[in-house]
């Protein structure tokens, strides 16, 4: 009864490492395939000290079955005599000590160049990233006056390929960790302080991020996405958030439901929410919120998810296709973000009682309210430029 107990604690346990292990190299967060040359330096690290790990491993495991087979007692053996003792064998001794010596100095020799290189600034340009519950923001200073204020947008950052981006790293509250498996290994985002890091990417693609380091109720939820977009597309897509400002103010003028979903916008949202060139009253860190900001709405339709990246801003086939109407259009995911305007805290846990994430507007806004802040919300930027 005892051993088969064990046994099934064992096979449970081998099976879960089985998963464990599986677990790393599946999901949309795989170090192991690098898309730029700093993921790929450490990648490189990674399998080298793998692929001694195995070596060392195969060698220890060869050597314990033969020492089992070879030394194991016959029946003829007098179980009192010990073998042949060789303590402080010279040649065994220096060994066992030299070659793990060799192999850690080589390793360090092949880690020391990448810790250094991966802590120099990048020489492309520099994003602002700020950490909050729950939630990231990406600030850019296109016109180099050290403002970050140019363009302010969430969950999506958007670089250009085959550029050294270089990232500042704040948080207005806890200690979270920016990682991007894909593009650079993780550096965590301490409040007070500013952590330089840098990410590049060779390709145009979606690499998916997370914060890595426990910061609450939702920190599983505090997801981002980097869209890397060919340098053409890059300068399209900064147009577009430029000309989202303009286009904010110009939809208020477009007829009776995006009125009325922007006068409702005005009653319930403007205390966190900042639309650039419309709505400002939140800017600069009064929002009712712990953090001091929620994120900036000016060009909400271009990013490709919100709510910490939690939900597509954009309905995606079983492939992850974006699906398209009849016109090409991209179909906006309005079920999802109709209910999180509703009732976020139930789509995504937050504390609104004390002043973390969305309020829970469900008691306060009708059915045709929200039918009208959705008018609203439709007209805040252009689609997003995909790679
Ligand atoms: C108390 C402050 C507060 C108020 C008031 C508020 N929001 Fe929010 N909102 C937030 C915060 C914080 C987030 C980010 C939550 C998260 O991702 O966890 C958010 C996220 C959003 C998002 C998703 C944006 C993105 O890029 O992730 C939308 C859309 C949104 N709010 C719409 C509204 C609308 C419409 C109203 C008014 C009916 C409103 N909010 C009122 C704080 C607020
Ligand atoms: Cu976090």
């Amino acid at each position: 009864m005892g051993i088969r107990f064990a046994r099934c604690w064992r096979i449970a346990a081998v099976a879960l490492s089985g998963l464990t292990v599986a677990g790393c190299a599946t999901g949309r967060l795989d170090a192991t395939k690098p898309a730029g040359p700093n993921a790929r330096e450490i990648d490189g690290l990674m399998r080298l000290s793998g692929w001694m790990a195995v070596g060392v491993g195969i060698f220890v495991a060869a050597a314990v079955a033969t020492i089992i087979v070879k030394f194991r007692a016959k029946p003829t053996d007098d179980p009192d005599d010990l073998p042949p003792q060789i303590h402080g064998n010279r040649k065994a001794e220096l060994t066992w000590t030299l070659i793990p010596t060799i192999m850690l100095v080589g390793l360090t020799a092949y880690t020391l160049p990448v810790v250094f290189d991966l802590a120099k600034e990048g020489s492309g340009r520099t994003i602002k990233v700020e950490g909050q519950q729950w939630w990231w923001q990406f600030s850019y200073d296109l016109d180099d006056d050290g403002q970050f204020d140019d363009i302010v947008t969430a969950n999506d950052l958007v670089i250009p390929t085959g550029e050294e981006v270089n990232l500042e790293l704040h948080s207005r509250d806890v200690i979270h960790s920016f990682w991007i498996p894909q593009l650079n290994g993780k550096r965590d985002v301490v409040p007070g302080r500013v952590h330089d890091w840098r990410i590049s990417s060779d390709e145009p693609g979606v690499f998916y991020g997370e914060c890595v380091e426990f910061c609450g109720l939702s920190h599983a939820n505090m997801q981002m996405r980097t869209i890397a977009l060919a340098p053409e597309d890059f300068e399209r897509w900064k147009q577009d958030q430029l000309d989202g400002q303009a286009a904010a103010q110009a939809a208020l003028a477009e007829g009776s439901a995006v009125a009325a979903g922007a006068a409702l916008f005005e009653t319930h949202c403007i205390s966190c929410h900042v639309v650039d060139g419309t709505y400002e009253s939140a800017a600069g860190g009064n929002a009712n919120l712990l953090a001091g900001v929620a994120p900036n709405l000016t060009n909400l339709m271009s990013r490709t998810a919100f709510a910490g990246a939690l939900y597509e801003t954009y309905l995606q086939g079983p492939d992850g296709e974006y699906l398209r109407d009849s016109n090409g259009n991209l179909v906006l995911n309005i079920a999802e973000m109709r209910e999180w305007v509703r009732n976020a805290p139930d789509m995504k846990p937050a504390r609104a009682d004390n002043q973390q994430g969305m309020l829970d507007f469900s008691e306060v806004l009708t059915d045709q309210d929200l039918d009208h802040l959705m008018a609203y919300l439709k007209t805040l930027g252009s689609p997003p430029v995909l790679p």
